[in-house]
């Protein structure tokens, strides 16, 4: 997998590394409620986001199976229940009304020693079945080296597809089917890997996309039929990558493993979106209901840093959210001694634009955290070129909407702690009117908004998640030593009259203790 450096972590490695880590780790037996010392602490880590979803305590990667069942959100995601290191994944649960205050659950899907799951449960996905939830999720088991499917270089683990059907509407206890749904990727495609499934329902029967890859020939989606969800059927690629010319011992590295498939309908467009090279694609296209083939007719990079593997479903009023893996940012060593790793993005809707690309906008939901509304006056008094103290959020908590129409003078929008650490630059130069340069990165300005650009930034302790006019997000990570409360300073350096607005509000905690809940 990318970005795990652990990827291939036996369960005996892994509690080796755990117990070393015991002494800073938070234990979480079947529900997870942090140990009293460590809750103290991490109450207290002002670099924990105070509206963030994570997990009271230890490691978080990919957003896994959201849905929405009677009357309430269930978002289930990847879990470390031991240590703040990847490794070992079982599926956490957290239930929501709103998508914004959430209730930690126990978790929901552990290993079985020894089953097909016995050394992981995987990324995957919650459809309803006959009115019953159902995950569909990848498990990982160690095995001898002719049936290994994860081709990174240290070729120990089998991946499978398996189902869990839910016990009860509270969606606590969930039953799993002993054997795989899909025991082996199809021998015609020599794979890289074969995980995180992806289910939905045509006319003709329910399909699963898995992602994979081959050498040399780049990643893929691997598409099944089956009319009862047991029984499956390899049609064939739904979609090919294209060899890029790039190796890498890890597959996830060179583009030729695709992880986290995301496939469905969006406007009269599908969408897949897919994660590799440390980057999430979109894809925009056509999709054949009669060949179940898609053809992508537009791309792009649904954000540009620390957001991985993220995963949508269909709200109960038809908008497509997408919630995705905010990573860390630091050597593993300091979120392994801090306790806590990776969080859960806002919750982002996806719509699709008249062009054909995909746009995203945070959840209306989130409004709710608001304070008062602040409007930076601004004064327009001549053409004069300013340093611009904008906002400062008293505990590095809130929102900023900036619209700007900046003409032919340059802009700085400089994001700061009080300490004076820039936590993120964005910089806007005349002479490259289509572009804006984040933290040394090239966002691309929307060319059909008149010269106007909107930078819409929410900020949570150690996290800026920043859009710009709602079709490119780069979520930034920011740290500092020591656990003093930092303010966070907006500051513009520009002419002040290219400034069309800038609204601002602190955000309100979901927790009285920055465990989310
Ligand atoms: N994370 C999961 C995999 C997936 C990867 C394992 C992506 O299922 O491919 O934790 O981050």
């Amino acid at each position: 997998m990318s970005h795990n450096k652990r990827s291939t972590i036996t369960r005996r490695d892994f509690l080796v590394t755990a117990s070393s880590l015991a002494a800073t780790c938070v234990f979480i037996p079947s529900a997870p409620c942090a140990a009293t010392k460590a809750r103290f602490e991490l109450a207290h880590d002002s670099l924990r986001p105070q509206y963030h979803l994570l997990p009271p305590g230890s490691w978080m990667n990919d957003p896994n199976g959201p849905i929405w069942w009677k009357g309430k959100y269930h978002l289930f995601y990847q879990l470390n229940p031991h240590a703040a290191v990847w490794g070992d994944m079982h599926w956490g649960h957290a239930v929501s009304a709103d998508m914004v205050h959430w209730k930690h659950e126990p978790v929901a899907l552990a290993p079985t020693p020894g089953g097909p799951d016995g050394e992981g449960c995987f990324s995957g996905s919650a459809v309803v079945i006959n009115g019953v939830p159902t995950l569909i999720y990848t498990g990982v088991q160690n095995v001898p080296p002719d049936q290994v499917t994860i081709h990174d270089g240290t070729e120990r683990l089998r991946e499978v597809q398996m189902l869990a059907t839910a016990e009860d509407d509270m969606l606590l206890r969930w039953k799993k089917l002993s054997e795989p749904v899909v025991a082996t990727p199809p021998p015609s495609v020599k794979v890289t890997g074969f995980r995180d499934p992806c289910l939905w329902k045509e006319e003709d029967g329910w399909y699963l996309a898995v992602g994979s890859g081959e050498r040399g020939k780049g990643g893929c989606v691997l598409l099944y039929r089956s009319q009862d969800l047991l029984h499956w059927e390899y049609l064939h690629p739904l979609v090919w990558g294209k060899p890029n010319g790039k190796r890498a011992v890890n597959p996830c590295e060179s583009g030729e493993m695709w992880e986290c498939p995301d496939f469905f309908q969006l406007g009269d467009r599908h969408c897949l979106l897919y994660s590799t090279e440390g980057q999430v694609i979109w894809t925009t296209g056509h999709y054949d209901r009669k060949t179940h083939l898609y053809t992508p007719e537009q791309q792009g990079l649904l954000d540009c840093d620390a957001y991985y593997a993220p995963k949508s479903f269909l709200a109960p009023d038809g908008r497509r959210v997408l919630w995705g893996w905010i990573q860390e940012r630091r050597p593993e060593a300091e979120y392994a001694a801090a306790g806590w790793a990776g969080m859960m993005s806002l919750p982002r809707v996806l719509t699709l634009g008249q062009d054909g690309r995909l746009r995203m906008s945070v959840a209306e939901e989130v409004r709710q955290l608001r304070g008062p509304e602040r409007q930076t006056q601004i004064r327009h008094n001549g053409n004069l070129s300013a340093a611009l103290s904008l906002v400062e959020f008293a505990s590095c908590c809130g929102e900023l909407k900036l619209n700007t129409r900046p003409a032919s003078n340059s802009f700085e929008l400089q994001f700061s702690i009080s300490s004076g650490t820039t936590c993120l630059l964005v910089k806007y130069d005349p002479a490259k009117p289509k572009e804006i340069i984040v933290d040394g990165q090239s966002l691309t300005v929307d060319s059909e908004n008149g010269g106007e650009i909107q930078l819409h930034a929410f900020v949570d302790g150690s996290v800026i998640e920043l859009f710009l006019d709602n079709r490119q997000a780069i979520t930034k990570r920011f740290y500092y030593t020591g656990n003093a409360q930092q303010k966070l300073r907006v500051a513009w350096q520009g002419d002040e009259s290219d400034l069309i607005s800038c609204f601002s509000w602190e955000l309100s905690p979901i927790s009285a203790d920055r465990l989310t809940r």
